[in-house]
């Protein structure tokens, strides 16, 4: 029997010695040291030994079986911490590898342009004044001074929601708006940024969707002369000290007398060139006096009150400025075209 059982512990070392997984140790425990394991049957067989003879065997098979849970355990944990290393090793880092360049967004140059053109007005005692893309019939047309009938408002092509309401083809119903605040007191003197809509169809120089800033002052007093030198600080402030401006008769329904905003050709100084059509001279916005139907409207008295208003394409003063040649670019987010503008 003690030979039996030193057969069995070698049996059981050498394949524990050639198990090569967990599981393979699991199936080995349960074969030797199990309640149906050749060790259990050898003790089964001790009540045919003598007295003698049975401790011996006892202690000897409670050894192999020590001695082989020993083994089995000490293989698990080796097993165990080789499969840790190798996980370890293939989930490693390699921290000195180069990161992977995070790109860096820039401000669009329409918002560079506006907040530009908005601190140069702050800086003439204006405030910046906003308010709604879908904007009433009434603040967008009527209060302007385009009643329902007026030939300017089929010129403007509009997408209409409802029988009311609109996208605003301009920011002028904001400065409507600002005007009844004020309940018939002023002065007035507000810039008004934002989105405007119309139902052009796309091209180099139309969008469908654009930027305007418009300008109202309205107070006691106020002349063409006052127009005129704003003017002349804004577009020196803007363009250049060097740059000349002129003021050429035009029409709005919203302002008497209108004027067109000319600005010095920088490309050609006056000479003639493509840019300037060969005038000398760039458009740059329209302007006014403003209508006595509109002040009345926004509730001034216009035998007490006066005031100039003008508007500007956003997207204009970006291309003349930079020597832009197609609106679109503004709108199809080119990052190799916005990237240009990184440090503006
Ligand atoms: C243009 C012309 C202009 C105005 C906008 C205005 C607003 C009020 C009263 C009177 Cl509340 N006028 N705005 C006046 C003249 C011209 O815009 O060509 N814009 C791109």
């Amino acid at each position: 029997m003690l030979d039996r059982l030193q057969e069995l512990k070698d049996e059981a070392i050498q394949k524990v010695n050639e198990a090569n997984s967990v599981k393979e140790l699991k199936d080995l425990r349960v074969a030797y040291l199990g309640k149906k394991g050749p060790i259990t049957e050898v003790l089964k067989g001790m009540g045919k030994l003598s007295a003698e003879e049975r401790p011996k065997v006892g202690q000897m098979a409670n050894e192999v079986r020590e001695a082989v849970a020993d083994l089995i355990n000490e293989k698990e944990t080796k097993l165990e911490e080789e499969a840790l290393v190798a996980k370890l090793r293939e989930e490693s880092i390699d921290v000195t590898l180069p990161g992977r360049p995070v790109g860096k967004g820039s401000k669009h140059p329409l918002t560079s342009v506006i907040e530009t053109i908005e601190d140069i007005f702050i800086g003439m005692g204006f405030t910046v004044a906003e308010g709604p893309e879908v904007e009433t019939d009434y603040y967008n047309f009527e209060s302007l001074n385009l009643p329902k009938d007026h030939p300017a408002r089929d010129m403007q092509d509009t997408f209409f929601i409802t029988n009311d309401l609109l996208l605003r083809t301009q920011t002028s119903p904001v400065q409507t708006r600002t005007m009844e605040k004020h309940e018939g007191r002023g002065p007035v003197k507000i810039i008004c940024p934002g989105k405007v809509y119309r139902r052009d169809e796309d091209d180099a120089t139309h969008s469908h969707q654009f930027m305007q800033i418009e300008g109202l002052v309205v107070a006691e007093g106020i002349r063409m002369s006052d127009l005129k030198g704003i003017f002349e600080q804004f577009v020196k402030r803007y363009f250049g000290q060097d740059r000349e401006i002129r003021l050429r008769p035009s029409f709005f329904p919203f302002t008497e007398p209108s004027a067109e905003l000319d600005v010095s050709c920088a490309i050609c100084a006056g000479k003639g060139c493509r840019t300037c059509k060969h005038t000398g001279w760039i458009e740059v916005l329209g302007s006014g006096m403003v209508h006595p139907n509109v002040l009345s409207m926004g509730g001034f008295d216009p035998e007490k009150y006066s005031g100039f208003a003008f508007g500007m394409g956003v997207e204009r003063f970006a291309m003349l400025k930079y020597g832009i040649d197609d609106i679109r670019h503004f709108y199809t987010n080119d990052t190799r075209f916005l990237s240009q503008f990184n440090r503006v």
